[in-house]
């Protein structure tokens, strides 16, 4: 059989989302000729991504390209790609906590990081935020093993628990400088613990926070609203026009049905979470604690402890967080830390669709969705 190289590419489930692993030096250098071959590896664009990889939703459209670090701070680079479903677009203005849970195993099993007895740590720095993680994960016998007993919501059965820690980042906790803002006439809390999230009490878009993610997206009036509440937020964010982006996302907020500290209803922007995201949960975490913040009079939050519990559409995410003043008197994260699991699909040789000679090279930044 002839047609397009095979390009080595491992499968993997990364959290609650599932992506294309690579190393950087399996792919072509060059960002656009690389989006250009993601996209038909993926199968974009095309709603039912049925040419490619991609499995017809933003949570399963994504790539991470893995190399040894740079920088003497961490092992590995990780650079997260979003891949658009049935547009033409790979993203880089995002990061992704759910393939990052992946990324160590990865780099083990390529041979980037020596196992490191019983359990392995690797230092991650996440290129599209330059953010640093540390992830552990058990290597009994020197070879990843994801068996376990570790279950998180949104992922049948269970495996290796994951651990994700991530120090302070390098980015004001509140990009706005204030607990609380108004745009287009609706108070939100803007905050980014990794992930630019906005923060919006359901009740105040008339909505109980306890919808069905499909009933949400199915809602013109909902879509158009928060729209609008996105472009004024992503320039008050410092972010630009925020039009053609993945970032911002959006959090409804609501009080907790099932002991939690809040009910959370999520736009990734445009299609609405299943769960939550790891960044995006530990940005809602860290809001939650701002004085004066739209989240603290909806959230119930224990005295004392970092841990809490973020309800979401098909279960919970539980999340350490803790916030304290920085030298300039602002609430700044102090430290974030996560259970995920991941897993290895499956490991080969991925063959891209043929190149269409008609089709413009990717752009290499947007894909909303
Ligand atoms: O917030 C979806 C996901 C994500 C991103 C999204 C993520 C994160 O669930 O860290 O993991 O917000 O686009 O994979």
């Amino acid at each position: 059989m002839t047609g397009p190289a095979g390009v080595r590419c491992m499968l993997m489930r990364g959290g609650t989302s599932k992506g294309a692993y690579f190393l950087a030096d399996d792919l072509p250098a060059e960002p656009a000729v690389r989006d250009a071959l993601l996209l038909r590896i993926m199968g974009s664009p095309d709603p039912r991504q049925i040419d490619g990889l991609g499995g017809g939703h933003p949570l399963t459209s994504k790539v991470a390209v893995v190399s040894p670090s740079a920088g003497p701070e961490a092992d590995v680079d990780y650079l997260f790609l979003q891949v658009g479903v049935d547009t033409a677009e790979v993203s880089d203005r995002q990061n992704c906590g759910n393939l990052l849970a992946g990324v160590g195993p990865f780099a083990v099993e390529r041979g980037l990081v020596e196992p490191g007895g019983r359990d392995t740590s690797v230092r991650i720095r996440m290129v599209n935020t330059g953010d640093l993680a540390r992830a552990t994960f058990p290597t009994p016998d020197g070879r990843v093993d994801p068996t376990g007993d570790a279950e998180i919501s949104g992922v049948p059965g269970s495996a290796a628990a994951v651990v994700v820690e991530f120090p302070p980042g390098a980015g004001p906790l509140l990009p706005t400088g204030r607990a609380r803002d108004t745009v287009a006439g609706t108070d939100v809390t803007c905050v980014d613990n990794g992930m630019p999230t906005v923060l919006i009490p359901a009740e105040s878009l008339k909505l109980t926070g306890y919808e069905d993610p499909a009933d949400l997206e199915a809602d013109r009036d909902l879509a158009a609203r928060l729209h609008e509440i996105r472009l004024a937020a992503g320039e008050l964010m410092g972010l630009g026009d925020v039009t053609g982006t993945t970032v911002p996302k959006l959090t409804l907020l609501a009080p907790p049905r099932h002991g939690g500290a809040v009910t959370t209803r999520t736009f990734i922007p445009v299609r609405a979470h299943t769960s939550i995201g790891v960044l995006g949960a530990a940005s809602v975490a860290a809001g939650l604690r701002i004085d004066g913040g739209v989240g603290a009079p909806v959230a119930v939050l224990s005295e004392g402890g970092d841990r809490l519990r973020i309800e979401h559409p098909t279960g919970f995410l539980d999340i350490e967080s803790s916030v304290g003043a920085g030298p300039d008197g602002l609430p700044t994260a102090r430290r974030t830390a996560v259970v995920r699991t991941a897993r290895k699909i499956f490991d080969g040789t991925v063959f891209p669709r043929a190149a269409d000679p008609a089709r413009p090279p990717a752009p290499t930044s947007g894909g909303q969705r």
